[in-house]
This record gives C-alpha cells, structure tokens and sequence, in this order.
C-alpha cells in the first residue's frame, strides 16, 4: 500500500535533516514533522552516503519511535534480579540514586570497581569516557575489539594510521577480505558495483558465497580462521615473485629485507592445508591483487574476529598493501591522520585527567598490551607530537572484556562491583554468552541504558530509557579518525520520559561532583556539536545552522600523496614493516603464524569430537546484531535462525531442509534451522548471529530469560585468555571446532 503524499506546501509541516542510526553506516534522512509528531521519514536525496535510499531497518524508524515495547521511563528493580518486577520512577530519582551507590562504592573499593560496557558506536561515546575518566575509573570497555580496534591500532603502529578509505575512483582492485557489503554496508555495494562498470576489478575472500561473492571477479573461498595463514603466503608470493613495489619499499618502508627473509617460510604449499585452498589458487589471488595496481584491501571484521591469530593476521595484510606501495596513492587505501579542521573526540574525553596509577589498574592490560593504556599510550604520543591531535581512547584504549567478566566473576585481580551498560545487549554480542550472562546477573550493581527489555536490562538495579536518533542529534564524525564528518539535526524532543546517552553521563557526571562549567559546560548535545564544528571556520551561528545552511557535511582538502613527500606519522617516519611499536610493547616485530584463532582447536581429541569448522561471523539484512528482533514488519522477514551447511554433509548428518539442529563447540550448543547451501565448504558451518526471543513471556526464576541461549551463536565462541589475540585480546568467533546434530523430536522449541 502506497504512503498518502506529503503535502510540501502545508506551513505547518517541517523538513528536518536527521539522520538514521540503525547502524553507523548513518544515511541521511528526512524526516516530516507536523505539530511535534514525526509524520514521515524518507532517505535524504541530497545525503552524499545513500543518496535518497533507506534500507529496511532505516525505513521502519517510525515503527521503532514509539513502538510498545519501547522503554518510556526510568525502571528501578522491585523484585528479584530478573523478575521483571518495576517501580517506574524519575530520572532525578534514578540519576541520585545511582549516583549515591556509585559514591559509596568507589569510596570502599576505589574508582576502578566501576565498568562500563558498550557496543557498535551509536553516538557520543566521548562523554562516556569523559565520565570515566573524570571518576577516576580506566574500565571503559566495548565489543568494538571485534570490530576494527585491533585493526585501527596495528596498521597505526606499522603505518601511522589506519587507511580510512579507499579512493576507489582509481582503483584497478578492490580486495573484500571478509567484508560482505552486499549485506553490511549497502551504499558502499552500490559503490562497489559502480566502479566495477567502470573497470574495476573486484576479489572477494569470505568461505562463504555471499550476495557480494556474487559480484566477485575472483571469490577465494577459505577456511574460517585461516586468514593468517593466507596472508603470509600472499606475502610469500609477492615477495618471490618480485611482484612489490620495489622503490617504495626501498624509500619509504624500513624492514624489508627481515621481512622477504621471514616469509620464505610461508609458502602456498605450507598454507594450502590450512587454508583449504589449493597452492594455485593462493598464487593466482595473491597475483590479482598485486599486478592490478593501484588497489585497495578495504576493512572488514572477520581478522578482528581471529582470537589468537587476529593480530598476526591484520599486521601481515598491513604489510601486503605496505609492499605494494598501496598506501596514500590515487587509487589505493587512504590514511589520512585526525580531522584537524574540527574537534576530535580525544579533545573530549579528559584522558589527562586519570593518573598514572588508575591507568596501570586497567584490567587486561597486563597481558593485552597494545588496545590498553600501554600501547595507546605509545600510539597517543606519536600521535600527539605529529599534529597535537590523537585517536580516542574510547575504542582504541579499553579494559579487555573476558577480563572484565572474569574480575566481576572471580575477583581477580581486583572485584567490579559496578557496571553500566550503554547501548548494548551483551550477551548476544560479546563471545561466550554463558560467561556474560552469569556475569550480568552477578554483578553487585547494575544500570543499563536501553531502548528494549533485553536481558542485560532485565537483571538491572536502574534501566534507563533512551532516545533514539530522531530525538536527538547526530553527528558522524569517525570519532575525528578521519577527516570528513556528516551531521544531521534533531527531529523532535525525547518522547514520553526518555532522554539521551549524553544527558545520562552528564547527570550522573554532576551528582558525583563533576563541574557543570569545567567538566560539562554543554548543557545538550548541540552546544558540544556546535564545539567540534566550530574550528572549520564554517559561518555558523549554532549546529542547527551547520545542518540547515551548510547541508550538514564537511570535508576537509586531503592530498593522499603528501606522506611521502612530508614522511610517515612514525616514529622513524617510514612505513614500520617491522614494527618498533609491537616490539616495543615485547611482541613480534613481524608477523607469524600462531595457529587457529581457538587455543585448542589442534588438538587431536577435539578435532575428533569437533570436526567441522564454525563462522560466527557475517551480519544479514534486516537485522543489526540482535536489535530489530521486537519488530514484527522485520522480523516477519526471518521469523527463524538458520544455519548453512553444505548438502553432502547434511546428508551424511541426516539432516534436511529446514531442520532444527544443534550447533555444539567446546563452550556449548545452540539450536538453528538448517540451510542446505552448496555456498559452503562441506567442512563449514556458518550460523546466524544475535538471535533472541524477545517475544517470549518471561517466567520468574528462569535462567535464560528470553532465550537468550537459545539460539545465540556466541553461547559457541572462545574468549578464554588463552584464546585471545595477547596483541589485542580480541576473542575468537570465526574459524571455530564445532558438530552438528538434529534436534530429536519434542526438542524444537
Ligand atoms: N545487516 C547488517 N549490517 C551490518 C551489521 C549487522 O549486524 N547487520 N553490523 C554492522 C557492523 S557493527 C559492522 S562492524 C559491519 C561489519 O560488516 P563486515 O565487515 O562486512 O563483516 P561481517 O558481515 O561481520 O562479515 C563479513 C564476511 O566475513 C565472512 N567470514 C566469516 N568468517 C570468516 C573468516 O574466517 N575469514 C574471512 N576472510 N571471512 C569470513 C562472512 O561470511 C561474511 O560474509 O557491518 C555493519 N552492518
Ligand atoms: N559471534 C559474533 N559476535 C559478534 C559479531 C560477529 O560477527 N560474530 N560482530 C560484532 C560486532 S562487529 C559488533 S559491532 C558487536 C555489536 O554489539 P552490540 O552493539 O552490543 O549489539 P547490538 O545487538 O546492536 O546491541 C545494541 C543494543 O543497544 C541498544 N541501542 C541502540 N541504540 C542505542 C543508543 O543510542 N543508546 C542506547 N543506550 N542504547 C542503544 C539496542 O536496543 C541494543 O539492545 O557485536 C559483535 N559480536
Ligand atoms: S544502511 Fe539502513 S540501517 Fe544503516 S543507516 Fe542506512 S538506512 Fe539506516
Ligand atoms: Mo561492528
């Protein structure tokens, strides 16, 4: 049924530049506003990201706005933790309540026995950290090690910076190296495909044969996990076949002969078992990407996601494009250093203001050297002494989440008695859900910052009620990383008794003896938007103004040549094959391979009892993570989870179209329905992500409330210390040892 037009000439209707944050591909929208009521929201035609498109999450925003299980107003817990048993109260109320309990617990267990937890980036997570480090806490943390951290902090260390972009434009290649954009991040598809009209050449390196394979010019279907092994046998090929860039290597890279030296090991016949693919095919795809140059390895998750091989693998593909001179060149990846036209996130977060000695109580930072203060702080100084502007702690410099749990568990090194939850549901993104679950639960002190009833909200103390991105503003800013940034404006004020992240962190901020002048002097998020947008010089009286007269974008002049001629942003200004920073911090200079992501995924007896291969990995429309599974007009789309495995072991498994299966690893087993796909090696699973039942009626005292268990496929991944990368301490969700079997009758849910 077509929408009834909106009448652009009616006076009482408004037009309001917002933007859609159902993920942070953020798209520009438009939304209709007649007497305070948002009537419509349609793409922005003008938005240089979607270009007047919305994909099916964007397009159901009116649904999320006020949907009925939106939580409205602030819920202190009645009952039990868990028995969903609330007393709705004010958010001055909650806001002194929580902060008296954090008062009282920092006084007896320091500033360090609070955490807080997060997810994707939703928006200003500066004023989270700002408010850690202002309370004298360094347990900041985010699943965000699966997701670019360990990526970003690697290629900096080798290169200065982590390419941003890619000017695909002048690119003969585009290699996906586990990046699925046909289902993660469409514009840049439409992108893709464009550019491909044009010449482009497109290879694709996912075990699976997504919708974006199947624009792939090569697809190179490897297994799970592997991704190391192929990286350093490309670095092999290129190196032996003297297909590098040879003057850019000798002008401008340092450590190129230790380099060629090591990789002599690392040959296609050495990586072709653990890869699954033959030598050839390691060979040819190694040569694709090297004899169409310039070209660009752009960023995907799955190497953030490789547990103990994670850093071994980024740094090695952070050498591949190094020695083929593909960085910062038409036509290649693009690092472009800080925005340093406008304010960057670090500018916010007060990271000055925690000491020495809370900084060196950040838990994993022992062990996990370079995502924590210890190699961010490396990372910060150089930066620091290049521009006077650095990379945010919040994302690159965080607590090590396995740790986090395992100290609320166990009390070791020291007890969390406190944690906030912000903008995520934990136990369906973190890895080991079991162990995040128990956690939840155990935690002395609770407060979780939702729109929904999930379950991190459920064993709350405090859940408090949040605006979406239609009542608020948002900035897209790449927390300063880069040096563009897109804004768009608040719609309407919060409904009902929501109110913003920020206005959470400022509040609490206050209560706890943080100045309103020094500490917080924005009073809403456009007074501090209006900061970072301010040093461009742009002729702008107020945000809203940015958005209004200026559109709402800016980008700054960038010469992706510069680099050379000025140096790298290194220490010794050079591209660091071998890293001075890694080493520094007492790893491998250079890359090695280390194995399987899971630590005892070699091991005779579990390949016996485990001998298939698990990916966790790989989001699908229309879901983000585990959000949208309340909204029926989506989820009427996938009503069930599914797994893919291949037909010929479906066969010999017994197990048909459609079937319930479990999935089981070491950790534990979940239940999907099987899809038979010939787009999967028949030793590969693949299981869809952040399943929950949202729809279930909750029964008092039941240990997996909404079945949060049920179907969650990181109930199966490894985040043990010793599955985790010691480089970042990301945890292993791909490339995992797994069976499968049916589910016997009555055993479906
Ligand atoms: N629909 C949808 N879109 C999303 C999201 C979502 O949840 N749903 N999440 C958003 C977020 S936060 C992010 S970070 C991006 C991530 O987006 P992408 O970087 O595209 O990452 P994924 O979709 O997680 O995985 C990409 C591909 O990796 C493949 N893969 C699995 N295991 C391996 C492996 O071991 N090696 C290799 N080489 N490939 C492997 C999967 O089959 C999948 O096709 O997507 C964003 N967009
Ligand atoms: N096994 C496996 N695990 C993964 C991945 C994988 O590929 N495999 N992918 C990982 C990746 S890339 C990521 S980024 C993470 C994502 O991890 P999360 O971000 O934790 O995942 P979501 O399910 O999106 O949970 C976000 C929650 O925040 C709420 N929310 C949304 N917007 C806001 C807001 O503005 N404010 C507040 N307070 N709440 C909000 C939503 O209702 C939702 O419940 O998961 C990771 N987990
Ligand atoms: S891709 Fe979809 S969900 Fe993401 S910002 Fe754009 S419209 Fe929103
Ligand atoms: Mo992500």
């Amino acid at each position: 049924m077509s929408k009834p037009p909106i009448d652009l000439n009616d006076p009482s209707i408004e037009a309001c530049k917002s933007t859609c944050f159902f993920c942070h591909t953020n798209c520009g929208t438009i939304a209709y506003v007649k007497d305070g009521e948002v009537i419509r929201v349609e793409g922005d035609p003008d938005h240089s990201t979607n270009r007047g498109g919305l994909c099916s999450r964007g397009n159901i925003a009116l649904k999320h706005l006020d949907h009925p299980d939106r939580i409205n107003t602030p819920l202190k817990r009645k009952g039990e933790k868990g028995a969903g048993q609330w007393e709705e109260i004010t958010w001055e109320q909650a806001l002194d309540e929580i902060a008296e309990r954090l008062k009282v617990i920092r006084e007896e267990s320091g500033a360090e026995a609070l955490a807080t937890c997060g997810g994707t980036v939703r928006t200003d997570d500066w004023a989270r950290r700002r408010f850690m480090n202002l309370f004298g806490s360094p347990n900041s943390f985010h699943n965000a090690l699966l997701c670019w951290i360990p990526t970003f902090m690697i290629e900096t260390a080798v290169s200065g910076w982590s390419p941003f972009g890619a000017d695909l434009d002048n690119a003969r290649i585009a290699v996906l190296w586990g990046a699925n954009p046909g289902a993660s991040v469409l514009p840049t598809m439409r992108t893709l495909t464009d550019c491909q009209k044009k010449g482009m050449k497109l290879m694709v390196i996912d075990p699976r044969y997504t919708a974006t394979a199947a624009h792939a010019d090569l697809w190179v279907p490897l297994r799970p996990g592997s991704d190391l092994a192929l990286a350093l046998a490309w670095l092999n090929v290129i190196i032996g076949e003297y297909l590098y860039d040879e003057d850019f290597c000798r002008d401008y890279c340092t450590g190129f002969d230790e380099l060629a030296e090591h990789v002599k090991q690392y040959t296609p016949q050495w990586a072709a078992p653990l890869t699954d693919l033959t030598p050839t095919q390691i060979r040819e795809s190694a040569r694709m990407y090297a004899k169409n140059k310039p070209g660009s390895i752009m960023w995907g998750t799955s190497m953030d996601q490789q547990g103990r091989a994670s850093g071994a693998a980024i740094h090695a593909r952070a050498l591949i494009r190094a020695i083929m001179g593909n960085i910062n060149v038409t036509g290649g990846d693009i690092q472009t250093g800080p925005g340093l036209e406008f304010m960057v996130d670090e500018e916010f977060e007060c990271n000055d203001v925690l000491s020495e000695e809370q900084r060196a109580k950040q838990l994993g930072s022992d062990k996990y050297k370079l995502c924590t203060w210890p190699g961010y702080g490396l990372i910060r100084d150089i930066a620091l002494d290049t521009w006077g502007a650095a990379p945010p702690s919040e994302w690159m410099c965080e607590a090590n989440a396995p740790s986090v749990w395992r100290a609320i568990l166990e009390g070791e090194p020291y007890r969390v008695r406190a944690l906030i939850c912000c903008a995520t549901n934990p136990v369906n993104s973190y890895g080991d859900s079991k162990v995040v679950l128990e956690a939840l639960k155990k935690v002395e002190f609770l407060v979780t910052c939702e729109y929904w009833m999930t379950s991190a909200a459920l064993y709350a103390d405090y859940v408090m009620p949040i605006a979406g991105a239609l009542e608020r503003p948002v900035i897209h800013n790449n927390y300063g990383c880069a040096t563009v940034f897109h804004g768009g404006r608040r719609a309407i004020s919060p409904l009902h008794d929501r109110g913003t992240d920020f206005q959470f962190w400022r509040g609490l901020g206050l209560r706890l003896g943080q100045d309103d002048e020094e500490d917080w002097p924005w009073e809403c998020e456009e007074e501090a938007y209006f900061d970072i947008v301010y040093p461009t010089g742009l002729e702008i009286e107020s945000y809203d103004e940015f958005v209004d007269e200026i559109g709402g974008s800016y980008s700054s002049d960038f010469n992706p040549n510069a680099w050379r001629e000025e140096g790298f942003p290194t220490r010794s200004g050079k591209v660091e094959l071998k890293s001075s920073v890694l080493e520094e911090l007492g790893y491998p200079g250079l890359p090695t391979y280390v194995g399987a992501p899971e630590a005892h995924a070699e091991d005779p007896e579990v390949v016996e009892s485990f001998p298939l291969i698990l990916t966790t990995g790989g989001g699908f429309m229309p879901f983000h993570h585990s959000e949208e599974f309340n909204i029926k007009e989506l989820r009427f789309l996938r009503p069930d989870p599914y797994f893919d495995i291949n037909p010929e072991t479906a066969q010999k498994l017994g197990i048909k179209k459609k079937d319930w299966c479990w999935i089981e690893t070491m950790r534990g087993r979940i239940k999907q329905r099987a899809c038979l796909t010939n787009g999967i090696a028949p030793n590969t699973i693949y299981t869809q992500r952040g399943w929950w039942y949202p729809e279930r009626t909750l029964t008092p005292g039941e240990d997996d409330p909404f079945g949060v268990l049920e179907s969650n496929t990181n109930v199966l991944t490894a985040a043990s210390f010793e599955d985790c990368d010691p480089i970042s301490g990301t945890w292993a969700c791909r490339g995992l040892r797994c069976r499968v079997y049916k589910v016997q009758e009555g055993g479906a849910r």
